[in-house]
């Protein structure tokens, strides 16, 4: 087994990832940004190594600078944890060129599958359901294809991504001016103006399952999470089990998973994500192949650990146990905790924490990169922690949710919480009834407060920056409470930063 390894990320994961290695009796060896050397992932590994400026294309994201910090530290291996270089098939070839040992799946499987085509085409041919389509590449191509598949259709720009270059057409009308506007905004977006057009699945529910495999060709799966509230294709609270998805249903789409993982050969942890559609049905979508953020709610309902699995995996371990062994019982929520101001359309909220009081007790685990003191930087995604909580049955995991959420403490700096409170009063939330539109369905409800008009934001990014890092206190209550007219309503710092800058 390794004696020492690079957690090659920092923040709330890097943590998290340190905690499993020193359990291991592993050596947590760190690399930090020159703003992040009082960091918390810093002061919990053994040994720490300084790569760059708070830039991450000059830190974090530097191959070269990984490779010096672990061959210096004697690392046998590097884990890169989920974001930054996670999913990029350099860091693995550049680890089997330095002799180091790569804690996540192949090269040639984040090639396979980075790819969304290329990814659906293995699946097809493997097997996995994917949502019926074809091309779109004339009107008549997509005619012909709308008329096959039934509408309503959505057509996708195949250079995009995460919800860009996405249309949605409801009848054969409307679909030639929507494939022009479609084929101009790839092109414009991504200099690819290539589109094709899939089924519309109305009213989805994203649902992934996790998979683990080992390097003899054992694959395993740790059923479903189901993260469908997102906001702007950003997950905000992931849960397991889907409240809707029933028994039979789940291990089926975990079995899809598995051999969708076969067909491939991957090993290490890996998650398949799906459409999962009002009647049940579903459709694979893509897979990342890394660890993700939402992984502690799997953990908490299987008692595993997923990165002392893959460390096994990447030691060349066998899994050790089979599908069968796998139980899960009860039910895990996940509330991400972001230095965002949901009163400003999440505008971020950088700064430092003054108070930090986490919530703890019975069926809480708080997955945090932050201490009271500590910097929240511009630099990197505003995720402060992960607070997750488990519970037997669902209706006690959102009993004991509240509960944690209204013991969360953090000032200083504004964070979605007062969202998530909101959220966990929301009936259609605690029904489990809700999909991926569910946030921008509620948002009235959901976000409440002032918020920033689209013509702002440059200018409340201003502020931010400005009043982040100079003691300038946020206007006061009454900024918020005495605009009238054109501000009435309007979050006081803008209407503070307006009246600074004599704008009306
Ligand atoms: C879809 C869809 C409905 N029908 N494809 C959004 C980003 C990318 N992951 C795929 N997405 C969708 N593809 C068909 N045929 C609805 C979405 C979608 C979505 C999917 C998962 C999570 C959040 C979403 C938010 C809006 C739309």
């Amino acid at each position: 087994m390794f004696k020492k390894v690079l957690i090659a990320n920092r923040g709330e994961i890097a943590v998290r990832i340190a905690r499993t290695l020193k359990e291991m009796g592993i050596v947590p060896v760190a690399v930090c940004s020159d703003v992040d050397r009082d960091a918390l992932h810093v002061r919990v590994a053994e040994e720490v190594h300084e790569i760059g400026p708070a830039a991450a294309a000059e830190s974090y994201l530097c191959v070269d600078k990984l490779m010096t910090a672990a061959k210096r530290s004697g690392c046998e291996a590097l884990i890169p944890g989920y974001g930054f270089l996670s999913e990029n098939p350099a860091l693995p070839e550049a680890c089997e060129q330095n002799g180091i040992v790569f804690i996540g799946p192949a090269a040639s499987a984040m090639r396979d599958l980075g790819s969304k085509t290329a990814a659906r085409e293995k699946m097809s041919a493997a097997g996995v359901p994917i949502v019926p389509g074809g091309p779109a590449d004339t009107v008549d191509d997509a005619k012909a294809t709308a008329a096959r598949i039934g509408y309503p259709v959505m057509l996708k720009a195949t250079a995009g991504g995460g919800g860009k270059g996405m249309r949605l057409v409801a009848s054969e009308a409307e679909l030639g001016g929507a494939l022009e506007r479609a084929k101009s905004e790839a092109k414009k977006a991504f200099g690819n103006d290539t589109v094709y057009m899939e089924k519309a699945i109305v009213r989805p529910r994203h649902v992934e399952i996790q998979v683990l495999g080992d390097r003899y060709g054992n694959v395993v799966h740790l059923f479903e999470r189901d993260c469908s509230v997102q906001r702007r294709h950003q997950k905000v609270v992931e849960e397991t089990p889907c409240p809707v998805l029933d028994d039979a249903t789940a291990r089926k789409m975990g079995e899809v998973a598995v051999k969708g993982a076969k067909a491939v050969g991957y090993h290490s942890a890996g998650t398949f994500e799906f459409l999962l559609a009002e009647d049940g049905s579903f459709y694979f979508l893509e897979v990342n192949t890394r660890l993700q953020v939402e992984h502690p709610i799997t953990e908490l309902c299987t008692g595993t650990d997923l990165v002392r699995e893959m460390v096994r995996i990447a030691a060349g371990e066998r899994l050790g146990f089979d599908q069968g062994d796998i139980v899960r019982r009860g039910a895990a929520i996940e509330c991400r905790v972001y230095a965002e101001d949901p009163s400003t359309g999440f505008m971020p909220s950088p700064g430092v924490i003054e108070e930090l009081r986490v919530p703890a007790g019975p069926g809480v685990r708080d997955d945090s990169g932050a201490f009271a003191g500590c910097t929240i930087s511009s630099s990197y995604d505003p995720l402060i922690s992960k607070l997750c909580v488990w519970a037997p049955t669902r209706q006690q995991a959102i009993s004991r949710m509240r509960r944690a959420l209204a013991e969360y403490v953090v000032t200083g700096i504004r964070t979605n919480l007062p969202f998530h409170e909101r959220l966990f009063e929301h009936p259609e939330f605690a029904a489990g009834r809700y999909d991926t539109g569910f946030i921008d369905r509620h948002k009235d409800s959901l976000l409440g407060g002032a918020r920033i008009p689209e013509e702002d934001r440059q200018l409340y990014a201003a502020a931010i920056a400005l009043t982040a890092f100079r003691d300038l206190k946020p206007p006061s209550a009454l900024a918020r409470d005495g605009a009238s007219g054109p501000d009435q309503g309007l979050s006081p710092w803008v209407s503070a930063q307006r009246a600074r800058l004599g704008r009306r």
